[in-house]
């Protein structure tokens, strides 16, 4: 009777947890998006200035403070599944701002928590390509024309070359279909692989990552956090134990 009490405490907490992920109708995999450290109230209901949005990471309906606020700049969430990355916006990946000749940086990836990326996907958007570079001493950057508390945009030279790949894209995804708001017409692209990172770590998945976008202008800082397992699994054993204690502490009396 009790070992089935126990199986039954800890089912409903499984259900609990899987609850919580997120995963975008395209199935995209686990949303991994954080707080960009970047927020303002905002001054008026008009798309004059930047603010923090809604959904994780505050990044839905989001962006940076002074930036121009409009759909068309809102970079939405950064999803993993496995070793493959992807991000979904109503900015338009591929071909950027035309209009104001603002276009897509480059992917940072942080291994190990310094001060400095330690590998970038240096993305050929046109050609839905990318290759990746080990970041070095040597590595030079280009940072945003107008928002540069938004980080690099992308890598400009140097570096080691460590693998090249292709990503694929969607475009004109509902609201519904892209799991975000906005106006019905988000972008996403998708198959950015950390396998030849994780490889050049000695490690067949990569476990503890940070990742950064943004385009040209900085307008929206995109940040990314990979999922901590272990915490979530102790908490959900603690979780278990706390209602089999409970549930014990109820049958003595
Ligand atoms: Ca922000
Ligand atoms: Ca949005
Ligand atoms: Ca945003
Ligand atoms: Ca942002």
């Amino acid at each position: 009777m009790k070992g089935y009490s126990l199986a039954a405490l800890l089912c409903g907490s499984v259900i609990l947890v899987a609850g919580n992920v997120q995963a975008t109708p395209l199935a995209l995999g686990t949303n991994i998006t954080v707080f960009d450290n970047q927020s303002a109230v905002p001054l008026s209901s008009t798309t004059i200035m930047g603010y923090d949005g809604v959904g994780q990471g505050f990044e839905d309906q989001e962006t940076e403070p002074g930036t121009l606020r409009g759909n068309a700049w809102d970079l939405e969430g950064v999803f993993l599944d496995g070793n493959s990355l992807s991000m979904v916006g109503e900015w338009d990946f591929v071909n950027g701002s035309s209009v104001h000749q603002i276009y897509s940086g480059d992917i940072f990836i942080d291994v190990n928590g310094g001060a400095e990326f330690d590998y970038v996907f240096d993305v050929d958007w046109d050609a839905k390509s990318y290759d990746i570079y080990e970041i070095d001493g040597d590595t030079t950057f280009i940072e945003p024309s107008y928002k540069t508390q938004s980080g690099h945009v992308s890598r400009d030279s140097g570096g080691a070359w460590l693998a090249a790949g292709t990503f694929s894209t969607f475009s004109g995804l509902s609201n519904a279909d892209a799991g975000f708001f906005g106006l019905d017409n988000h972008f996403a692209v998708t198959g950015f692989d950390l396998t030849s990172i994780a490889t050049d770590l000695g490690l067949s998945t990569l476990l503890e990552f940070s990742f950064h976008f943004t385009m040209g202008c900085g307008n929206d800082d995109l940040r990314g956090q990979s999922p901590v397992p272990e915490p979530a699994t102790m908490l959900l054993f603690g979780t278990g134990l706390a209602g089999l204690a409970r549930f014990r502490r109820r049958q003595l009396r």
